[in-house]
């Protein structure tokens, strides 16, 4: 039996516009990296099976650069095929949080589009790495093919130059020439660069086994006589046959009779794996999506404090008392938010981005604060900004949710305008940031939050004032500054 740990498994994730082709290149890169590039090493050409839709692999040497840094026998690229569909975000975010690499793939005709915007802000936030993919080079004109290339690359530097990957490789390809009739003999163009490229972007990516079990499910499924299977790949800690997981949206725990990586059954596995998981059984119609994790490891929160920040290209108001769909780890529900800031005396201090203190008072915020250009002055409104412009270096935000969610500790949170028409070709990912606080009772507003010290400043003839308005039903109002 394999143990888990001679393959480094490497998460890459395919996301992009719809119709960008994202499919065909998962199709095309599959194959070629596991025939015609790698025909001289025969160990490494074995096939990756696909475990559910949008996951596929192959398996390579382990690169040169990435051979020091551990014992592993080959390389496993796990390709994750995001959809493209503006009403799929929230399976994108989830796609997104599990993945090394990014694959930001644009048609070439086209350029950036508004999902490939967004799929790029999503990047930003949940990725270190992306290569740009140049699709459907085929369509253009022979004679003016390299210009537009050329041209399509400058375009999509300069884009990229205010975001973290400024500089980052771009390849033009043709994943499927000749698109959807043309005969599958058609040879895709520039696949064997592109996987040579994605070598070279392979770095060892955090793979740590002694943390907390929890596994994103992306597909759930029963074999008679044996159990229920759940694949996924593995966000932190690590699970070993014989191990109790705990399905929390079913209140459930299950035993571990067996797992299998990519088709070979193996007795342990750890963070960044994909993985299947064979339980005792369970009825699979109950878990589609979801998470698993070791027992009473998550909690379930009907508010929480994040720590935030506003997403630039957002055009709307991101407003306290405003409602938006929150995504809180793999979970999205509606829910409302309160903005605050610190003191300002407190605005220089570091970030704490792993708690958060409730020992300290804080400033009350009708609006996310941001520097005048993305904040309310180009609404034609009066700007944001705290008095003499300046900006703290932290700010932070109590989401009330409409529904309990399920999460674990200092997870990732984006909220969104979702209800945004899709085709109004704009980013509707307003802010994001780290959960520091959780909320577990149902009366939180009573028994937790009068320890939240927020309270408000008035503005008056450029005077900052002391009111003694409760600001919120329970936030208390109690100091001068
Ligand atoms: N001409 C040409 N057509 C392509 C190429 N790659 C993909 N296509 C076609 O573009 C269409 C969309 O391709 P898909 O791979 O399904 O696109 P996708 O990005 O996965 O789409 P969604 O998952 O729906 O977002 C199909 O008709 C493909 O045949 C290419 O390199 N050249
Ligand atoms: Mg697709």
């Amino acid at each position: 039996m394999a143990a888990a740990s001679d393959t480094l498994n490497f998460n890459v994730g395919v996301l992009g516009h719809i119709d960008s082709g994202k499919t065909a290149l998962a199709r095309a890169l599959s194959t070629t990296a596991s025939t015609a590039a790698f025909d001289k090493n025969p160990q490494s050409r074995e096939r990756g099976i696909t475990l559910d839709l949008g996951f596929s692999s192959f398996c390579l040497p382990v690169p040169q650069h990435l051979r020091p840094l551990g014992d592993y026998n080959r390389l496993q690229v796990t390709l994750v095929d995001c959809p493209g569909h503006a009403s799929l975000i929230r399976t994108i975010i989830g796609g997104s949080q599990i993945i090394d690499l990014m694959m930001l793939v644009v048609d070439v005709t086209k350029g950036m589009q508004t999902q490939s915007a967004e799929c790029l802000v999503i990047g930003e936030i949940t990725c270190p790495r992306m290569v740009v993919i140049l699709n459907k080079i085929d369509l253009l004109p022979e004679a003016k093919k390299q210009v537009a290339i050329d041209k399509m690359m400058k375009k999509m530097q300069k884009t990229l130059e205010s975001t973290r990957f400024n500089g980052c490789p771009i390849i033009p390809v043709a994943a499927k020439p000749g698109g959807p009739d043309a005969p599958e003999t058609e040879t895709p163009q520039g696949i064997s660069e592109l996987v040579e490229l994605l070598i070279s972007q392979t770095y060892m990516p955090k793979r740590d086994p002694s943390g907390t079990f929890l596994m994103a499910v992306d597909h759930c499924f029963s074999i008679k006589g044996q159990g229920t299977v759940m694949t996924g790949t593995i966000l932190s800690g690590s699970v070993s046959v014989n191990d109790n997981v705990e399905i929390p949206s079913l209140k459930v725990s299950r035993k571990v009779k067996s797992m299998q990586m990519f088709r070979k059954p193996v007795n342990t596995a750890i963070q960044g794996d994909r993985v299947g998981i064979c339980v005792t059984q369970f009825d699979p119609k109950q878990l589609e999506r979801g998470l698993v994790c070791a027992p009473d490891s998550l909690r379930t929160l009907y508010a929480a404090i994040i720590s935030v920040r506003k997403i630039p290209y957002f055009k709307g108001s991101v407003h306290t008392k405003a409602k938006f769909h929150i995504t809180v780890g793999h979970e999205t529900v509606m829910g409302r938010v309160t903005f605050f800031s610190p003191a300002p005396e407190d605005f220089e201090s570091d970030p704490r981005m792993d708690c958060f203190v409730f020992d300290r008072e804080y400033l009350y915020q009708e609006e996310y604060l941001s520097q005048a250009k993305d904040a309310g002055a180009d609404r034609g409104q009066a700007s944001t900004q705290a008095e003499g412009g300046k900006l703290p270096r932290q700010q932070w935000a109590l989401l009330e949710f409409e529904k309990p969610v399920t999460c674990p500790k200092l997870c990732l949170v984006i909220g969104s305008k979702l209800d945004t028409d899709i085709h109004a070709n704009t980013c509707r990912l307003a802010f994001h940031g780290v959960l520091l606080e959780g909320f577990e009772e149902k009366n939180y507003a009573e028994v937790s939050l009068p320890k939240l010290k927020v309270f408000k400043l008035k503005h008056k003839e450029g005077q900052v004032e002391r009111v003694s308005k409760l600001i919120h039903q329970y936030m208390t109002s109690v100091t001068s500054v």
